[in-house]
């Protein structure tokens, strides 16, 4: 009892109702993180910080309470920002019930194009355990009423105001410092929305967010419809006429994008110990109804796969900071593949094991117009069945036949892998039958990428059995890619020997060189398909892509040329501004000869030639900054394409959404599934995958997916 009346006399104090009010939010929070967000970490530094961010901002905020200094006024003040507090808390426990996801402050205000924020169904998804956000605040007023907790006269200093708020900066700066240290990037790259709620709380979240958004908002109200001009005076006359030999000669055709997590060119066709690493990939590589690309290269930045698949589907650039998907994605304008295909007849859908927020993707397919977007939440991924990254590669084919074999055709269908994801760690029991040895370089992820490039070979033959098997690789084409470097330019030298290169030699040309990723496009339509030496990028992806399905690029705002033009520019540049072409490649202002390597001092008339690719360079990337930034493709839709709306799409339930429009059409459906009299195709797919009998269980690695781990 006594213990009792002693604390309750130190709550009596100012300062005791602060640390109380904090005590209570911060186990709010946690049992929010726990119940509601179901934030599992990985390691014992994420722990950690799971558990203390919600205090240095909750100090903070109920700190300034402590400027108002009549006890009529502090009292109800700090009771105000705690509520205000748990509001902004509670409305993301909802949200998050039914979205998957945290508010953000354009959704909260009603700016937000995906979705219109909570609705009367989300209110429906109160839950009795709610009470529990709110019946501490009650219990506190009404101890305050009868007097149990005693209101505090003695007015206080600022100095104790600024005392509180010093102690919560101090907090915050370490809370952010060490999650730094785990996460490097976490704010510049903003990868997923949660793993900032991890490390740093909801309420910093939202304050970062907003600042976001402000800033955001700001490049885009001064942005004026003139501004588009200069954009397009540039792409139209950049564009380049389609080749006339292979213009629509994929028309009509199912398009499968294959997305070769961090896959390099230097691996199609590499043998250790004698044996091919990706001898599936290779017989693509070497068929002649392939036109594959040896001069292709990566150009991500920050945004790493969200970055390649920005450009794949728009030809715009990823942005000089962080990921495109992540901090535009979620109100951009797009023009890109899934709204022209379908816009064209075509069913869009994306096949990833990853949960749907990462990169933003929930949102960012909306504005793209992807119809389908099928993610972790689609396969079982419990026990092994999936890796950090999400479900391994071969049962996230397996598993996406079902699905795959309801949509209607044509289709454009991505799959994105993460087997191949660095640290590169594969279960013993994934390296089936023909394994291949790792190599055995000074750096186990260097020795580790051969033999998950190995087990994406062995996904990707697995797949192509089930297309022949079908039938569906008679009128689809598969379109292969890696999306970026799987080796950093750290780890090159370790690698540099298997490559026949001697550590100590390796240079800043050589690290330029590996940044080459595989471009395949595969048709059982081509026959005189070969290895092309033309020099391009990622960017130039969507164009090339048209033009063979039929559809003419011209009147779109497309920064890449189309790889089959006499007219294609072999200028590749990067996203830091060095570029690559067939005669010289430039690193930071250094020039080397692109075929022999060695370093060029340019006479006065080679210089000028170069500044001006140097020009042109910095003028495409910030062209396409600006257009992104400054949102302009909402002032111009080009003639027959319609502007995609994102309210239109909601991922939910698609399984069913694919039966009820094969039961609509009757006769007139064409998915697999009708086409093969009302039968799956599931058995015509054979895994090896030991995953595949394995029970559903109660762990799931996704969840503990270590951002450190993303190099
Ligand atoms: C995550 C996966 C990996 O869903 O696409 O992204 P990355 O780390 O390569 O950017
Ligand atoms: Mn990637």
């Amino acid at each position: 009892m006594k213990r009792i009346k002693n604390l309750l006399a130190k709550v009596n104090t100012r300062v005791g109702f602060l640390l109380l009010l904090t005590f209570l939010f911060w186990a709010k929070t946690l049992y929010a993180y726990l119940v509601d967000f179901h934030l599992i970490s990985g390691g014992i530094l994420q722990h950690i910080l799971l558990l203390i961010n919600p205090i240095p901002i909750t100090v903070i905020t109920l700190g300034l309470a402590f400027y108002l200094k009549p006890a009529k006024l502090f009292y109800p003040a700090i009771i105000l920002l705690d509520v205000l507090n748990t509001v902004l808390l509670y409305l993301n426990v909802i949200y998050f019930r039914e979205f998957t996801d945290y508010m953000t402050v354009a959704t909260m205000t009603g700016y937000s194009k995906v979705d219109q924020g909570l609705s009367g169904s989300s209110l429906a998804l109160t839950s009795p355990h709610d009470a529990f956000y709110w019946l501490d605040i009650i219990l506190i007023i009404v101890l305050l009423i009868f007097k149990v907790i005693k209101i505090d006269k003695k007015q206080l200093s600022n100095r104790i105001g600024f005392a509180i708020f010093s102690i919560g900066a101090l907090l915050l700066f370490t809370n952010t410092a060490l999650a730094d240290m785990d996460r490097p990037q976490l704010l510049t790259r903003t990868f997923d929305r949660g793993y900032v709620v991890k490390y740093l709380g909801l309420q910093v979240f939202t304050v970062y967010d907003g600042f976001q958004t402000h800033r955001t908002n700001e490049l885009r109200s001064t942005a004026t419809k003139s501004e588009i001009y200069k954009v397009q005076d540039f792409t139209s006359k950049h564009y380049a006429e389609p080749n006339p030999e292979l213009y629509g000669s994929l028309k009509g055709k199912n398009v499968i994008v294959l997305h070769l997590e961090s896959f390099q060119q230097f691996l199609i066709n590499k043998k250790i110990d004698g044996k091919e690493v990706t001898p599936f990939l290779n017989s693509i590589y070497n068929s002649n109804h392939t036109y594959a690309f040896d001069n292709f290269f990566h150009q991500v930045g920050q945004g790493k796969t969200s970055d390649a698949e920005n450009m794949l589907e728009t030809s715009t650039y990823g942005l000089p900071q962080g990921s495109l998907f992540a901090q535009l994605g979620s109100d951009n304008t797009f023009q890109g593949a899934p709204a022209i295909f379908d816009q064209k007849g075509y069913t869009s859908a994306v096949f990833h094991g990853n949960v749907a927020s990462f990169w933003n993707r929930n949102n960012t397919y909306k504005n793209l117009g992807y119809q389908y977007f099928f993610d972790a939440s689609y396969y079982d991924t419990s026990g092994d069945k999936a890796s950090g990254y999400g479900l391994k590669d071969k049962l996230l084919f397996n598993d996406s036949v079902k699905y795959l074999e309801r949509l209607q055709q044509p289709f454009y269908a991505k799959y994105i892998t993460v087997t191949n994801h660095f640290p590169y760690q594969l279960d013993d029991k994934d390296q089936t039958d023909d394994k291949i040895t790792a190599p055995d370089t000074d750096d186990t992820a260097v020795n580790n990428y051969f033999v998950t490039a190995h087990y994406l070979d062995q996904s990707v033959k697995e797949f192509y059995d089930y297309l022949d098997k079908s039938g569906l690789s008679k009128n689809t084409a598969v379109v292969l890619y890696g999306d970026h470097y799987g080796i950093s330019n750290a780890e090159n030298t370790s690698l540099a020997p298997l490559l026949g290169i001697k550590s100590e030699d390796w240079n800043s040309f050589d690290n330029t060189q590996l940044q080459r990723v595989p471009f395949m496009i595969n048709s059982q339509s081509f026959n005189q398909g070969h290895v092309d030496h033309t020099y391009g990028g990622e960017i130039d992806v969507l164009p090339t892509l048209m033009h063979l399905m039929g559809i003419n690029s011209k009147k779109y705002v497309q920064f890449g040329t189309d790889l089959f033009s006499k007219d294609h520019d072999q200028v590749v540049a990067f996203r830091n501004q060095d570029w690559v072409s067939p005669k010289y490649t430039c690193i930071g202002g250094t020039i080397y000869n692109s075929k022999t390597g060695k370093v060029i001092k340019p006479d006065e008339k080679l210089q000028k030639e170069i500044d001006k690719m140097q020009e042109q360079v910095k003028k495409e990337l910030s062209l396409s900054d600006k257009l992104n930034s400054q949102n302009l493709l909402r002032f111009y839709t080009p003639k027959g394409f319609q502007s995609v709306d994102p309210t239109k799409y909601n991922y939910a339930n698609a399984f069913s959404r694919e039966k009820k429009i094969e039961n609509e059409l009757g006769d007139k459906s064409t998915s697999v599934f009708d086409q093969n009299g009302q039968k799956t195709t599931k058995k015509l797919f054979n895994t090896d995958a030991p995953e595949v009998d394995e029970p559903k269980s109660d762990s799931n690695r996704i969840q503990i997916t270590n951002a450190d781990s993303n190099n």
